[in-house]
C-alpha cells in the first residue's frame, strides 16, 4: 500500500545570514514522506528565495497534485515539475527504493564569508586535502585579492575555491587578479562566476590563468529546452545545486556529461535543512566520491531537522513536530 505525508517546516536561521542582500531569518520548506508497506523515503522541497523561480505556494500545489498521482500508482513525470519539486520527490523515491547509499561526504569545504580568522582553526582541523571556499566580491576587489593571496602564501598545502556571485565588472575582476602572483593562481581550484557577464568571466579565465566555474550560468542555461553542457564552455567546473537544477536523475545525467567533457562537477547546497543536506552528502559521495562537495551550510541554521549533520551540535527538531499539512 502506498501512502504519502507532506510536512511543512520553518527553521530559525543563525542571526547573520544574508542572501542576495536580504537577511534570511527563517528557512521554510516542505518534506515529503513516501511509504510503501514498511519502507519509507523522504525528500525535501525548499525553493530558495531569490534563487528559485518557483514560490512556496506554487510548490505546494504541484506537490499535492503529484502526491495524489503517486498514491494512485502513477509514475511521476519529474522533468515537467519545478526543479525543487523534482529534486525532493526523486530523492524520496530513491530513498524508498533503497537506491541512495548510506555513506556520505560530510567533510565539506569550509565556507568563509568575511572574517579570515574564523577559517584558520577549521583548516587546521581538516584531515586530508585542505580546501576551503571564500566568498569574494562583497568588499573591494583589491582587498579580496590581498586576502586570497595571504591565505595561499601562509598555508602552502591550501587549495581555495572562490565565489564572486557575478559581483565584478571585467575591470574589477582584473584588479582582483593583479593582487595574486601567477605562481599562486594554480592553487585557486576555481572562482565561481567572477563577472556580471558570463563572457567577461570566460575572458578573465583566459587572461589570468585562474580557472572559473559556472553556477548561476548553469542554473539559467538548464531552463532552456535546447540546453547542452558542451555549449557552456570555458569553465573547469560546474556547481550543481540540485534544488535549483531538478531531479536526482537529471543531476546524474549532468554529472556523467561533465565527466565525459572533463569538467569537474561539485554538488552544492541551496541551504537545505540538515534533512536534505545529509541526503545531498550521500548523493555526492555516491556520484562523486573523490570530490569535496560544497555543503558547509548547516551552520547557517539555528536548528537542525530530524537527521543531524555529523559533528554538528545544533539542536535537532523532529519532523513529527512539524505541521502535517496533507496525507493520503
Ligand atoms: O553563492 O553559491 C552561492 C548557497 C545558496 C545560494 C547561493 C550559494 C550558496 C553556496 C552553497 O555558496 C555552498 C557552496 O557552494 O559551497
Ligand atoms: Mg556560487
Amino acid at each position: 500500500m502506498r501512502s504519502a505525508k507532506l510536512y511543512r517546516y520553518e527553521l530559525p536561521m543563525d542571526s547573520g545570514v544574508i542572501l542576495r542582500e536580504q537577511r534570511l531569518k527563517h528557512r521554510e520548506g516542505f518534506v515529503v514522506e513516501l511509504s510503501l508497506d514498511s519502507d519509507v523515503g523522504r525528500g525535501e522541497i525548499a525553493p530558495l528565495p531569490g534563487f528559485s523561480v518557483e514560490t512556496m505556494d506554487e510548490v505546494y500545489s504541484q506537490l499535492v497534485e503529484q502526491l495524489e498521482l503517486w498514491h494512485q500508482g502513477s509514475e511521476l513525470k519529474l522533468d515537467e515539475l519545478f526543479p525543487s519539486v523534482a529534486f525532493g520527490l526523486s530523492m524520496a523515491q530513491m530513498e524508498l527504493n533503497k537506491e541512495l547509499p548510506v555513506n556520505g561526504s560530510y567533510q565539506a569545504a569550509p565556507l568563509c564569508s568575511g572574517d579570515p580568522d574564523e577559517l584558520l582553526p577549521k583548516l587546521n582541523a581538516m584531515t586530508g586535502e585542505k580546501v576551503a571556499k571564500i566568498k569574494v566580491g562583497l568588499y573591494e576587489p583589491i582587498r579580496d585579492g590581498m586576502l586570497v593571496s595571504l591565505f595561499l602564501e601562509s598555508i602552502p598545502d591550501l587549495t581555495l575555491r572562490l565565489d564572486a556571485n557575478r559581483a565584478w565588472s571585467a575591470e574589477k575582476a582584473e584588479q582582483f587578479a593583479k593582487k595574486i602572483a601567477p605562481s599562486l593562481r594554480g592553487r585557486i581550484a576555481f572562482i565561481e562566476e567572477p563577472c556580471q557577464v558570463p563572457g567577461d568571466s570566460f575572458s578573465f579565465a583566459i587572461n589570468t590563468g585562474i580557472a572559473i566555474a559556472w553556477d548561476e550560468t548553469l542554473q539559467h542555461a538548464i531552463r532552456k529546452d535546447d540546453f547542452k553542457l558542451e555549449d557552456l564552455n570555458g569553465a573547469k567546473a560546474i556547481v550543481i545545486k540540485p534544488t535549483l537544477i531538478g531531479s536526482v536523475e537529471r543531476c546524474i545525467e549532468l554529472i556523467d556529461k561533465a565527466k565525459l567533457l572533463g569538467i569537474k562537477a561539485v554538488v552544492s547546497s541551496s541551504i537545505e535543512s540538515s534533512l536534505g543536506l545529509t541526503q545531498l552528502a550521500r548523493f555526492a559521495h555516491w556520484q562523486l566520491p573523490d570530490e569535496v562537495p560544497g555543503l558547509d551550510t548547516v551552520g547557517l541554521f539555528a536548528q537542525q531537522l530530524e537527521t543531524p549533520w555529523p559533528s554538528c551540535e545544533l539542536p535537532v527538531v523532529s519532523l513529527a513536530e512539524q505541521p502535517l499539512i496533507w496525507q493520503s
